[in-house]
């Protein structure tokens, strides 16, 4: 039973002022923070500014019952109702013994900053054989990668490469197979779209070219994961992909972990990015999570750009089972994030990694 409720506010990563939500309950205290996104897709659930949106929340009645706090917040915008669903969650949450494969940022551009057009490199240790070995061999990649590139972080503590795709690619995939591990990229396509072509730092190539451009990529580089390589309402595209590739297609601004675009996109992508702020409550992301393992599509639990101290993602990436979980690799509040995958693996009777 809820005993009270307290909103403030807390800086995320990019110092932007972010809501925070601390739940007092019979049974303890629980927090839940907000995160922001910079490359937010059309269809992401609203936001206000923090004042009106603590207030909206303030003209509720007093809210006696976590479980049923998600069902009267679920209309208020989401940077209040993400905190407090969070923090209600976290009062009940019950775990399992599967462990994601952590999908850590290594190089990054477009709107987290950066030369590339591209915004995020990744890559996931598939041949780790527990969490802690799969945090250090990302943590391993970054650090290399970054002795070569020799140049600044970004938004997620990202690389800012300062070479074009192919170069980048090039080197990463290098540090990459020394380490055993696979890559994937984060197109963020929308924001790369400009006048019906897609734009590379070498480049721009035209639309209907770019699921050609993918598959080359994907083969050349053997790339398994591809996020976004195509713009939020290009359904045809991501599902023409889809058919030509064994490479998971991932929708992020194309689903916005909502139950209704899942649907339509279900015979278009194998993976779907799960972030509570795109929908709003954690109950609604987990009625996405639950349709995306009933139509075969992989969950990957998903941080955002501007991020803070709450490690939920972890948490939530452990209870649902899920394959993996995209976080940064260097940073307070993406190593947040990591240490408690860890702290939860020595915690877990007969943890195991889960198949991806
Ligand atoms: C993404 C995310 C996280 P943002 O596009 O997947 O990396 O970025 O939070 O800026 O939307
Ligand atoms: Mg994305």
């Amino acid at each position: 039973m809820i005993k009270s409720i307290k909103i403030d506010e807390i800086k995320d990563s990019r110092k932007n002022r972010q809501i925070r939500a601390i739940l007092y309950t019979n049974k303890g205290t629980y927090l839940g923070c907000a995160p922001a996104g910079a490359s937010t897709g059309k269809y992401e659930a609203k936001t206000a500014p923090n004042n009106a949106a603590i207030k909206q929340f303030l003209r509720l009645k007093m809210i006696k019952d976590e479980k049923k706090l998600d069902s009267l917040i679920g209309k208020l915008p989401a940077n209040i109702s993400t905190p407090l669903s969070i923090a209600a969650w976290k009062a009940n949450a019950k775990y399992s013994n599967m462990f994601p494969y952590p999908l850590g940022n290594v190089i990054g551009g477009g709107a987290h900053g950066g030369f590339t057009k591209i915004q995020e490199f990744l890559v996931c240790p598939v041949k780790a054989k527990n969490i802690k070995e799969a945090v250090e061999t990302n943590k391993k990649i970054h650090k290399e990668v970054g002795r070569i590139l020799r140049t600044g972080k970004n938004d997620e503590g990202a690389w800012k490469s300062k070479h074009d795709e192919f170069v980048t690619l090039d080197v990463l995939s290098k540090v990459a197979e020394k380490y055993d591990a696979k890559i994937g990229i984060d197109f963020a396509a929308t924001q790369m779209l400009k006048k019906g072509k897609y734009c590379y730092s070498f480049g721009c190539i035209h639309k209907n070219e770019q699921v050609d451009f993918v598959k080359d990529l994907i083969r050349i580089y053997k790339l398994f994961y591809v996020e976004d390589p195509f713009e939020e309402n290009d359904f045809s595209s991501f599902k023409e992909l889809k058919k030509k590739t064994k490479c998971l297609v991932v929708g992020d601004d194309l689903t916005v972990t909502n139950p209704i675009r899942l649907k339509r996109a279900k015979d278009s992508i194998s993976g779907i990015i799960i972030k509570v702020n795109q929908i709003g409550t954690v109950s609604k992301a987990i009625q996405t999570v639950n349709s995306a393992k009933k139509y075969k599509i992989t969950p990957v639990i998903s941080h955002r750009s501007g991020e803070t101290m709450d490690p939920f993602i972890a948490d939530f990436a452990v209870s649902m089972k899920a394959p993996l979980l995209k976080c940064g690799i260097y940073g307070k509040e993406r190593e947040a994030k990591l240490k408690r995958l860890i702290e939860l693996w020595k915690k877990t009777k007969n943890p195991k990694m889960n198949k991806i």
